[in-house]
């Protein structure tokens, strides 16, 4: 910690930048490069230039970020902690210039030096500090919260690895280490005066008759802010992520100097490998001690660092729920609600009832997902070994929500067995629990915490999840948004219900023409980008039909493929029967240890080596899998896409995401009725949605149907040759028996139902190819979609939180 060294008669509005003019700008860029970075012009790189543009740029967010801050304290007011172990965020420089306002302002400058902002734009490294949903969605979330004027922190860590790289070796995804802080990054404030000790293990100890904990040892959090500033930059929050730092008396020096480098340094490197990796899983959980580690270390850092910033202004913990709300982003901070308590009690001489209670009324908890293999338990052991004290806590706890459910005989437990069952426990520590689309959240209800639900009625709350319009539409695809202010005028970027104006506009053959040209040149712009970095050719007047999204088999990425080989197989056997030409175009990585969806992921592959290399259909049929998939990726992926496959078995998709971006960019939708599809289509309406697989009831009675793969692949011919030529080894000739594991799962288990929905599925590609096939229908139905997206802006889900959840005004 640093002591304060405060010089006061000198404020910091004295020192605002002045306004940004070209001028200025030129002056800020040319000063960051030869005084920050070190460069002349004459000498500079591409990179020299991206990263003085960013210190310029970051520049103009700190008097917003001072601004917002200091109004905050001045009026007392009550703030959000966002706690994510995940946030996806992407790149930075683009997106703050937009939101800032400065995007012409920096093209200008940067034309006036024969610089392209897109090509050194291009450079930066995605901050990819995050897996797929939850972790894009806490991105969006924190930019929508600035952008309505929430005040508030996301808190999280600072990764030095993100989310693995992925390669192709044959078709086989093979993963590399992804280096995002290996050239450094321009946009954090180090904070190292902000930065908590935070332990593990030890013993508890009776100290004057109360118990004390002992940790056994500690790391210290050091905090790394990032600004992140809304659109119009009228109101910027706080990124804050955690790095671990050994605490110096963990360098052994006299092992050093006795020549033992390595082990000298053993208990340093394992304290920083706390903030070392993202664990690479996607709703399943892996790498138990490390990963609770991790876990307790971003949540006990965060909390500290909230209880100071409260008590510098109130002395009062009592009132904490008036001015702090926690949102947990699923279970992996569920370990806030004992942290709390602990330190109410043992540091704040809080009773342990009043301690829940505050701590239950700031704290709330969203659940992203149902799938049994991501509900977190730890064991009971683990946790005494790790976090003995918190361990205590929870089992005072349980203690108490079995007391509450009276004589039921066999009541919900916190502690079942010898698992600690986070769900339960961020539940109970909650005040309110929210499934993240409609129909999600009547699972949530029903199926997850129905005990819970029935002691309170009223915890449970659905927000269904919103996609920020600036990086998602105006950011990713220019040409679109252009085509709307100049339809709609100005003002849609934060109120998207204006889109509506749309509406008017869809049988207008010249507004359908521009919207028309905007999709052919984004298809052009990602053909060209596939091309020159993959070596993929794309024909750009084929339907880009495109599915991205983790690898996981509830998702049905194989149900994709298996109806493409379908379309081969068609093609092959009647080459003119004039086939709507299209595009498969597919983007995601799979869980390093997830075997099956390694397997997909091979056979997609193998599929398109045979497919574009079959001169009968490569004209009609292409499949495409450029590797790394990434929010980059989707930025020029999104604006190009005419079909959306959202095609999961219903029931398990939470809600998705990617489902909103790409019909807010003019895909039309091929989809289940599954997590937020419900209320996309519901929006759209029936007719501009491609409509086809089982309900949620009806995926419940089928899976108890003993043989009902089998019977669904009898039923269909076209699925039956299929899996036959998959079976021969059409697509693996020299291994042909490669996915005889694959095959075999779905005559005889398939549990996610790819066989049951395969003919439903068929039935509406055919419908999609009719509605493509008459280009003012199509074009009609994309943009009745783009209109009635309003809804799905993450500004509305923000809201909404702040509504039902955090209590809070917004502050503009
Ligand atoms: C995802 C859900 O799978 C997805 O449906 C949802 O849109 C997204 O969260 C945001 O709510 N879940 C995860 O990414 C996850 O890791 C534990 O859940």
């Amino acid at each position: 910690m640093s002591e304060s060294f405060a010089v006061t008669g000198i404020r910091s509005d004295d020192l605002s930048l002045p306004e940004p003019t070209p001028e200025h700008f030129r002056w800020s860029l040319l000063n960051h490069l030869q005084y920050t970075v070190g460069k002349s012009p004459e000498h500079a790189s591409k990179f020299d230039w991206r990263m003085a543009l960013s210190h310029a740029i970051r520049d103009r967010a700190v008097n917003p970020w001072f601004n917002s801050t200091r109004r905050t304290w001045a009026e007392d007011r009550k703030r959000v902690y966002y706690l994510s172990m995940e946030f996806l965020i992407g790149r930075l420089l683009e997106d703050m210039t937009i939101n800032l306002g400065l995007r012409d302002v920096v093209a200008e400058v940067l034309d006036g030096f024969g610089l392209s902002f897109a090509d050194i734009a291009e450079g930066e490294p995605d901050a990819a500090l995050g897996n797929g949903g939850l972790g894009r969605l806490a991105a969006c979330y924190l930019e929508s919260m600035a952008t309505v004027g929430c005040p508030g922190y996301g808190y999280g860590l600072r990764y030095e690895h993100g989310l693995f790289k992925q390669s192709f070796d044959h078709g086989r995804q093979v993963e590399t280490p992804e280096n995002w802080l290996a050239e450094g990054t321009p946009w954090d404030f180090t904070r190292t005066e902000s930065a908590y000790h935070v332990g593990f293990g030890g013993e508890l100890v009776e100290e004057d008759g109360v118990q004390r904990w002992r940790p056994g040892s500690q790391v210290l959090a050091a905090a790394h802010d990032t600004p992140v500033v809304g659109y119009g930059g009228r109101w910027a929050n706080t990124l804050r992520l955690w790095s671990a730092m050994p605490n110096a008396d963990l360098f052994d020096l006299g092992r050093f100097n006795a020549g033992e480098f390595a082990a000298a340094s053993e208990p340093e490197a394992l304290a920083r490998s706390l903030s070392r990796v993202l664990y690479p899983n996607d709703t399943t959980e892996g790498g138990k001690q490390l990963r609770l580690s991790q876990e307790y270390f971003l949540t006990s850092a965060s909390v500290q660092d909230i209880l100071r910033r409260y008590l510098a202004a109130h002395d009062d913990l009592s009132r904490l729920p008036e001015y702090v709300a926690i949102q947990m982003n699923d279970t992996h901070p569920a370990i806030a609600g004992p942290e709390l308590i602990r330190l109410l009690v043992d540091e704040h001489g809080f009773g342990f009832d009043a301690a829940v209670d505050v701590a239950t009324r700031v704290l709330g908890y969203t659940n992203h997902t149902l799938l049994p293999e991501a509900l977190e338990r730890w064991t009971v052991g683990l946790m005494r070994q790790v976090l003995p004290r918190h361990l205590q806590i929870i089992e005072r706890l349980d203690t108490q929500f079995v007391e509450l459910q009276g004589s039921r005989p066999d009541p919900v437990r916190l502690i079942s067995g010898d698992q600690v069952n986070m769900g339960d426990l961020a539940f109970a520590t909650s005040h309110r629990v929210n499934g993240v689309s409609a129909l999600h959240s009547e699972l949530v209800r029903k199926e997850l915490f129905p005990v819970h639900d029935e002691l309170h009625p009223d915890r449970i709350v659905n927000i269904t999840n919103g996609v920020t319009p600036r990086r998602w539409l105006k950011l990713a695809n220019p040409e679109l948004a252009r085509l709307i202010t100049d339809t709609v005028g100005e003002g849609w970027e934060t109120d998207l219900e204006r889109l509506r104006g749309l509406e008017a506009h869809a049988d207008d053959p010249s507004f359908l023409d521009a919207f028309g040209r905007a999709k052919h040149r984004a298809k052009e712009a990602f053909a060209g980008w596939v091309m020159g970095e993959h070596g993929l050719g794309v024909p750009t007047d084929a339907l880009f039909d495109v599915q991205v999204k983790r690898l996981h088999e509830y998702k049905r990425q194989l149900l994709n493929i298996l109806w493409t080989i379908a379309r081969y197989q068609r093609i092959k056997r009647d080459p003119g029967a004039g086939w709507v030409p299209r595009v498969k175009i597919f983007g995601g990585k799979a869980a390093p240890s997830y075997h099956t969806a390694k397997d997909i992921i091979r056979l997609i592959n193998d599929v398109s080596q045979i497919v574009n290399n079959d001169p009968d259909t490569r004209d009609l049929l292409r499949v495409v899998f450029p590797p790394n998939y990434g929010v980059s990726m989707a930025e020029k992926l999104i604006p190009a896409a005419d079909l959306s496959e959202q095609i999961s078995t219903a029931g398990m998709e939470a809600s998705g995401t990617g489902n909103m971006k790409f019909a807010l960019n003019g895909a039309l939708t091929i989809g289940t009725l599954d997590g937020a599809n419900v209320e996309i289509r519901e929006h759209v309406g029936a007719d501009n949605f491609f409509l086809f697989g089982m309900t949620t009831e009806e995926v419940a009675a089928r899976r108890a149907e003993p043989g009902h793969a089998r019977a669904a692949i009898e039923r269909s011919q076209a699925l039956r040759d299929v899996l036959q030529a998959i079976a021969e080894g059409t697509f693996s000739p020299d291994e042909p028996h490669r996915y005889g594991g694959l095959v075999d799962m779905l005559w005889n288990s398939d549990w996610f139902l790819v066989a049951s929905d395969f003919d439903s599925y068929d039935a509406a590609q055919t419908e999609v190819d009719r509605a493509y096939g008459d280009s003012g229908r199509w074009q009609r139905m994309a943009v009745l979609n783009i209109a009635r997206m309003g809804y799905f802006s993450s500004d509305r889900s923000v809201r909404e939180y702040m509504r039902e959840i955090w209590d809070i005004e917004p502050a503009l």
